[in-house]
């Protein structure tokens, strides 16, 4: 989790880590940009343990921030590392560091911030939690590390620890039990979908994590939600903006396929002769709607297309009126600007102009039960009801309260925030 020092925990970081948090998934903080002026250190811890209900133990500690950024100390090693924005490059074993005991420390970062700091590491070894590695693994504690990204301050320490913290990859969930990192038959799922990463081929890559077996480049595997055999081509392994073919990976790894169009978020890829699909992955409930419709209705199959794979890639929900076709959709969206992306991406990429009318409604809930008489649902008047294209059937708010009041309207029906698949 990288929060902004200067902004702490922002809209999309609360939303993201709540859900972490929710599954019990081990988070990293990495508190950036210390070479700018920062919030005060204990209200920026103050603000993540409230926000997002976890304790935080910081592995390092700032001495000041932005001009005055005068470096971290490591509450482990006991010693101060020494940053300089003139040299970009770690600092790890550099000569710029300093034992805490060392005399001439005090000239290095100034009187001042000597003794601020010596009163916050006295405090903080009386009033944070301790590192405790079952906790942090139990997603209940969360290490804190500080630096400057932009200047590689602080970043190997972080990738250090995080090795040693982390833990190896886990068997995941499937429809026919736990699949072990350890079989023998290759499996991964796909987790992100990118269109048009290069623009001259009009290229998709599609992300995916391998849970078990070994990958080999070209192989063929089965894809279980098209229901066929594919050849897993041109596979890359991305580090920034460095791209570079892989022969191999294993559980753990991260690989970008060439996606001719077939893949969406949470399928399954697989080699073993048993057939199974892993969990899904949840999405995040939208709270911005919108009804979409292009604009020439010729162009009804781009315009189909063009919002299905944008939806496939998950940078937007899509839903319809119960009952009706893919002319018009509403548009579920978490940030507003993933509306203005949306109406970019159809002109440019698919040639399309579309009309967008904003729609009232902030909350949305699927029906757990999906065979429920959608008729005999009583609702609110700020209540509308819509299915997602599999025909799960949905509810869309205006206010938070009617969610309440439209269960408490319903004997046995169950709302849920997330949809699984
Ligand atoms: N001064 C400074 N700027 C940074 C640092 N890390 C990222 N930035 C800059 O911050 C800008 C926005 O990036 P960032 O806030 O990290 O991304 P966001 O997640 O989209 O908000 C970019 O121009 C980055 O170059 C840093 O450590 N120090
Ligand atoms: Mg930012």
């Amino acid at each position: 989790m990288v929060i902004d020092g200067s902004k702490g925990v922002e809209a999309q970081t609360r939303k993201l880590f709540k859900v972490c948090v929710m599954r019990h998934i081990p988070i990293f903080t990495f508190i950036n940009k210390m070479d700018r002026e920062a919030r005060d250190t204990f209200s920026l811890l103050d603000e993540i343990e409230n926000e997002l209900g976890i304790a935080t133990c910081p592995v390092n500690w700032p001495i000041g921030s932005g001009k005055n950024f005068k470096g971290v100390y490591d509450r482990n090693t006991k010693k101060v590392m020494i940053f300089s924005d003139t040299q970009k490059g770690t600092r790890e074993g550099s000569e710029d560091e300093y034992d805490i005991d060392d005399p001439s420390i005090k000239d290095v970062i100034g009187q001042e911030n000597y003794d601020k700091l010596m009163e916050e590491i006295e405090l903080l070894d009386g009033a944070s939690a301790e590192f405790n590695q079952d906790e942090v693994t139990a997603g209940n504690l969360s290490p804190v590390f500080f630096g400057s990204a932009l200047t590689n301050f602080g970043v190997e320490t972080f990738l250090k620890h995080f090795l040693k913290m982390t833990y190896s990859p886990l068997p995941r969930r499937a429809d026919i039990g736990e699949i072990s990192p350890f079989s023998d038959d290759f499996s991964a799922f796909v987790f992100k979908i990118q269109a048009n990463m290069n623009k001259a081929h009009r290229d998709r890559i599609a992300f995916m994590r391998i849970v078990s077996g070994k990958f080999t480049a070209g192989m063929e595997v089965f894809h279980v939600q098209g229901n066929k055999a594919v050849k897993l081509s041109q596979p890359q392994q991305m580090m920034a903006e460095e791209r570079k073919m892989v022969d191999e990976a294993y559980a753990g790894d991260i690989i970008g396929i060439f996606d001719p169009g077939i893949y969406s978020i949470g399928d399954t890829i697989t080699s073993s002769k048993e057939k199974f699909a892993f969990e899904g992955i949840p999405t995040f409930a939208p709270e911005h709607f919108a009804r979409v419709r292009q604009v020439d209705t010729m162009k009804r199959k781009q315009f189909a297309k063009g919002i299905s794979q944008i939806a496939q890639e998950g940078a937007i929900q899509i839903f319809q009126d119960i009952n009706s076709g893919l002319e018009e959709i509403i548009v579920g969206v978490v940030g507003v600007l993933q509306f203005d992306v949306l109406k970019y991406r159809l002109e440019s990429e698919y040639n399309v102009e579309i009309i967008m009318e904003n729609l009232p409604y902030e909350y949305i809930r699927w029906i757990k039960d999906r065979s429920t008489d959608m008729d005999k649902v009583v609702g609110t008047s700020d209540m509308k009801k819509i299915q997602d294209l599999k025909g799960n059937p949905l509810l869309l708010f205006v206010h938070e309260w009617s969610i309440k009041m439209t269960l408490d309207r319903n004997k046995n029906l169950e709302l849920l925030e997330f949809n699984k698949d």
